[in-house]
């Protein structure tokens, strides 16, 4: 057997998203996102909070690039608030050129100080003014439009500098979270006691296919009129968690594994790599599920030179023996957290869907690379919350043991699937390089090696998981 190790190049780092970091939300300009408005309805987010302030990165993202020299990062991947630099969104909208420029220096900063910038195009924050004007995500012919010009400002403004690109991140969260359940911003679903607009049973597939189509046209756009210069690569990131059977000699409840993973996640890699929906969706959700032109199908497929990869925990699936729910979009089973014999997951988390599982992720990079032949794979985000962790001291909580143990099994994990099954990765993104605005749960939850003081004037006190992941990597990585 060969010693466990990542290539030489292998590059790591962390990873933050606009909204979660940035704050100023009525600075310089910037127009609202469909998450400012969210978050002011009353019963949305667990703390009655918002991202207006959060971690204060638009003023203090100087410190934010050097906390990550300090901590040897190579790569830091951050995504841009589509409405701080078109504050209405549209193509036809005005360019904010203040909003531009804070990405110009961000990058500019990171290059200083030797840290390779990752930039994600699209993480859940859509500008107010396109939901408003055209309903958004479900305006196909508007937003594909609207998106590819938003993306090609992007490609100009820092195409020389930045040579890695993330069209989406988890579309799977935009179209479930934010137009099934609801729990998302813009916050649709059939539930009447939580919106009073939504079809839970056709919208997310409506948006996650048009979010497909913008991905796809977007590096084509990319591709045709960028690559050449700039030599970037361009790809999706899709979350994923790996599924264990609840009982292993239920053959319907294997099944239903593989149906699973393939409703979280060949729901947007089959059309990216093969050009098709899986036929476990056709066959559930029927005419529901859209259908690909021709040309939509030749814009989709082979739209990925890297698989993003976000990969935090995993469960336990038990098939349902009756019909299929039409508000389903699991694939017709239950996701728990114990098997058949009681047997937990992994220990408890803050939040309530994340139980450590590190095997899984080894496991599921193995089924990814074998389903996709052989992808290159950036891991974009892997990370915990610590049960509690909100309600210790600074003190205690700078003391993130838990977190440690974490990111040493879960890179070693994804070492052994370089090693051991052959699995083309080349790099890994920490979620988080700080304690951030975590959605729905608010302030509560934190995600970071790096404490955010919200009380303290959003002082950076780097937590013992922050210095870890240093030596954890450099273990690892051959040299
Ligand atoms: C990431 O998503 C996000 O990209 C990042 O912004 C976020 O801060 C980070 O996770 C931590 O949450 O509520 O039972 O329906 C992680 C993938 C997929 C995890 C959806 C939560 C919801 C399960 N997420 N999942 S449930």
């Amino acid at each position: 057997m060969s010693q466990v190790s990542l290539p030489k190049d292998f590059i790591w780092g962390f990873a933050t998203a606009s909204y979660q970091i940035e704050g100023a939300a009525n600075e310089d300009g910037r127009g609202d996102s469909i998450w400012d408005t969210f978050c002011r309805i009353p019963g949305k987010i667990a703390d009655g909070s918002s991202g207006d302030v959060a971690c204060d990165s638009y003023h203090v993202y100087k410190a934010d690039v050097a906390l990550l020299k300090s901590l040897g990062a190579k790569a830091y991947r951050f995504s841009v608030s589509w409405s701080r630099v078109i504050p209405l969104g549209g193509r036809n909208d005005p360019v904010n050129e203040k909003g531009l420029q804070y990405y110009v220096d961000l990058v500019d900063e990171l290059l200083a100080n030797g840290i390779q910038p990752m930039v994600t195009l699209f993480h859940w924050d859509l500008p107010q003014g396109l939901h408003d004007r055209y309903g958004g995500l479900m305006n196909k012919e508007e937003y594909v439009q609207d998106f590819v010009s938003y993306s090609k400002l992007m490609f100009k403004t820092l195409g020389s500098k930045v040579k890695f690109w993330i069209t989406y991140n988890e579309p799977w969260c935009s179209s479930v979270l934010g137009y099934s359940i609801g729990q998302f911003a813009p916050g649709h679903t059939s539930d009447r006691n939580k919106s009073a607009v939504g079809d839970s049973s056709t919208e997310p597939w409506q948006v996650g296919h048009n979010i497909l189509i913008a991905h796809g046209a977007a590096v084509k756009a990319y591709r045709d009129e960028f690559k050449e210069r700039d030599g970037g690569i361009i790809g999706i990131t899709l979350n994923g968690d790996w599924v264990e059977p609840w009982d292993a000699d239920e053959p319907k409840d294997v099944e239903a594994c593989e149906r699973k993973l393939e409703f979280a996640i060949s729901w947007f890699a089959d059309p990216v790599y093969f050009g098709e929906y899986p036929a476990s969706m056709r066959k559930q959700l029927g005419d529901r599920l859209p259908q690909f032109t021709e040309e939509e199908k030749a814009l989709v497929k082979g739209s990925n030179d890297f698989y993003g990869m976000n990969h935090y925990c995993a469960n336990y699936i038990k098939h349902i023996p009756t019909e299929a729910d039409p508000k389903d979009f699991n694939g017709n089973l239950e996701l728990l957290l114990h098997d058949k014999n009681g047997k937990e997951i992994g220990p408890e988390t803050q939040s309530p869907w994340l139980r450590p599982y590190p095997i899984g992720f080894r496991k599921l990079m193995k089924w990814i690379s074998d389903r996709y032949g052989r992808p290159i794979i950036y891991v974009t985000e892997n990370g915990t919350s610590l049960k509690g962790e909100n309600d210790k001291t600074r003190d205690e909580i700078l003391d993130d043991e838990f977190r440690v143990k974490y990111f040493q099994d879960y890179v070693n994990a994804m070492a052994e699937a370089r090693t051991f099954d052959d699995v083309d990765v080349r790099g890994y993104m920490a979620w988080s390089l700080m304690d951030n605005f975590e959605w729905a749960e608010g302030y509560e939850t934190r995600f970071g090696v790096t404490y955010v003081d919200y009380e303290g004037g959003q002082k950076r006190f780097a937590k013992k998981s922050a210095k870890e992941i240093g030596e954890i990597f450099k273990r690892l990585i051959e040299n």
